[in-house]
């Protein structure tokens, strides 16, 4: 599959469930004609059928390279992203919850879900097509929620994609992360704040915000009805080393705070 065909079921799986991020990047869009996307995330469970290693071939089946691997040892994650040889292509940030990492009953309340996954994926439509899983009680989700934040938002979410990239570097009307937050702000939507609105600084060549994800009511097991946060959009400003070179990886201090912006509170 084409990166280009692959972003365009992402995007309208993620703003099925995001709509700030249609809103946001319209705002953009006005003012500056085209958004280029930096990345996008996804998030797994380990010890599954979908885990990190079996999903990495789909993505470098479209021309990807593993760029780095990253450790979140409070979370219990570990990641992986990717960078593609066309600079205009997003790269992808793809995390894993070490499962065997919780407790035996959260284990076993995760276990109960995933063993439902029946295959390993045969192509890159696992990205957008939802829970390979039956939606959780509402009871299991607040259990995984008090060790996870995280897997609480897996269990309910699925493997689809967690983000969209505003990459800052590509708008010609804001130049300062700033000002793109001041804008973003203006017009109702709130920021993740955990670390400080903006993630990183111009000296170690990445600074990086989010808004806090969008909520939606979802259809728990049993018919319970219950608002969830679902997605959030990033913004990305990259700069260059003294080298000239515009830096292109990731931080693993920022992604670490990056990772509340789907927390509940
Ligand atoms: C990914 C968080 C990391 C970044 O840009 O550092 C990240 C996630 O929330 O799943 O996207
Ligand atoms: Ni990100």
């Amino acid at each position: 599959m084409q990166a280009e065909a692959f972003f365009n079921e992402l995007w309208t799986d993620y703003v099925s469930i995001t709509p700030q991020a249609k809103k946001i990047r319209d705002l953009f869009t006005a003012t500056d004609g085209e958004v280029i996307n930096d990345h996008v995330a996804f998030r797994t469970f380990a010890n599954t059928p979908l885990r990190l290693d079996l999903l990495e071939p789909l993505i470098l089946a479209m021309g990807y390279e593993r760029q780095d691997s990253y450790e979140f040892k409070a979370k219990k994650l570990r990641a992986h992203s990717y960078i593609h040889p066309n600079p205009l292509v997003p790269k992808i940030f793809c995390s894993e919850l070490l499962v065997n990492q919780l407790s035996d009953s959260a284990q076993k309340i995760i276990g109960k879900y995933t063993a439902e996954i029946t295959q390993q994926p045969q192509d890159q439509a696992v990205f957008w097509s939802g829970r390979h899983w039956s939606m959780p009680s509402w009871e299991d989700y607040n259990t995984i929620m008090t060790e996870s934040e995280y897997g609480a938002w897996l269990l309910a979410i699925g493997v689809r994609v967690n983000h969209f990239t505003v990459s800052i570097n590509h708008l010609t009307t804001a130049d300062a992360i700033h000002t793109v937050l001041g804008r973003v702000k203006d017009a109702g939507f709130s920021i993740n704040t955990v670390g400080g609105e903006v993630k990183g600084t111009p000296e170690s060549l990445l600074e990086q915000a989010s808004t806090l994800a969008d909520r939606q009511v979802f259809e728990f097991a049993r018919g319970d009805q219950h608002e969830i946060p679902t997605c959030f959009y990033e913004f990305a400003k990259r700069h260059a080393d003294a080298q000239g070179f515009v830096y292109q990886g990731f931080i693993e201090a920022n992604a670490d705070k990056i990772f509340e912006s789907t927390n509940a509170s």
